[in-house]
């Protein structure tokens, strides 16, 4: 009993001794991850729009249950960041910043990723136009050019990974890189398209004919979106 009164009494002490100052960090730490917390984008398209070239079925497992892992887990790793900031505890963030990288570059490439696509009733597969078009003659030849080296770097990939038309934010110039597992576009290149090459994106439609889903998947590809990405 006495025991419990101490401690009430401490309690009480310390809410009134608390400095305003102190109150406001508390109040902003509180805010911070509610605030930092990623949620899974809508599509701006139904999940069997894509067909024939993405089945609704491959369309509705990829965002709602492998998209929406890589969302919950990036929230948990970075959660557990700010804990082990919090303890200043370096080992355990260094330890984190793997998960933190697969997650969240899983969460950025996939918001990416259906934004690159759209039916064809909505201009998927429609040519690109303007200073993208223009770039990509000039680096690649024709857009067909560009199609047969994308497909062939995805063709390339072991295991799982994406293939990305970036854009080199020192020169401007395009390039074709692949990148493994959920690695993300980031510093030096700007994304403007991406293809997913796990299994994951294709086998339930396709099996072992990946490179079937190279070739469809071009009839779904919204360049419209890959213009407002390049500068
Ligand atoms: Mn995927």
């Amino acid at each position: 009993m006495a025991n419990t009164l101490l401690r009430q009494s401490a309690l009480r002490t310390a809410l009134r001794t608390a400095t305003p100052s102190a109150v406001k960090r508390a109040a902003i730490a509180s805010t911070t991850f509610t605030r930092s917390k990623v949620t899974l984008p809508d599509l701006a398209y139904d999940y069997g729009a894509l067909e024939p070239a993405i089945s609704g079925q491959i369309m509705e497992l990829h965002h709602s249950k492998h998209h929406q892992t890589y969302v919950t887990s990036y929230n948990t790793q970075i959660e557990k960041l700010q804990e082990a900031q919090a303890k200043g505890d370096i080992q355990a963030q260094i330890a984190i910043q793997p998960l933190i990288n697969f997650h969240g570059g899983g969460h950025t490439n996939h918001t990416l990723f259906w934004e690159n696509l759209a039916p064809k009733s909505q201009g998927g597969g429609d040519p690109p136009t303007g200073a993208l078009a223009k770039s990509i003659d000039s680096h690649f030849g024709s857009l067909d050019s560009l199609k047969e080296k994308v497909n062939t770097a995805l063709a390339g990939i072991q295991g799982s990974g994406w293939t990305w038309l970036v854009q080199d934010t020192q020169t401007g110039a395009l390039q074709i890189r692949s990148y493994v597992n959920q690695d993300p576009v980031v510093g030096q290149f700007r994304p403007i398209l991406g293809i997913d090459a796990w299994e994951h994106a294709y086998y339930l439609q396709y099996q072992n004919r990946k490179a079937e889903y190279f070739g469809a998947i071009w009839d779904v590809i919204n360049w419209k979106a890959a213009e407002k990405r390049f500068q």
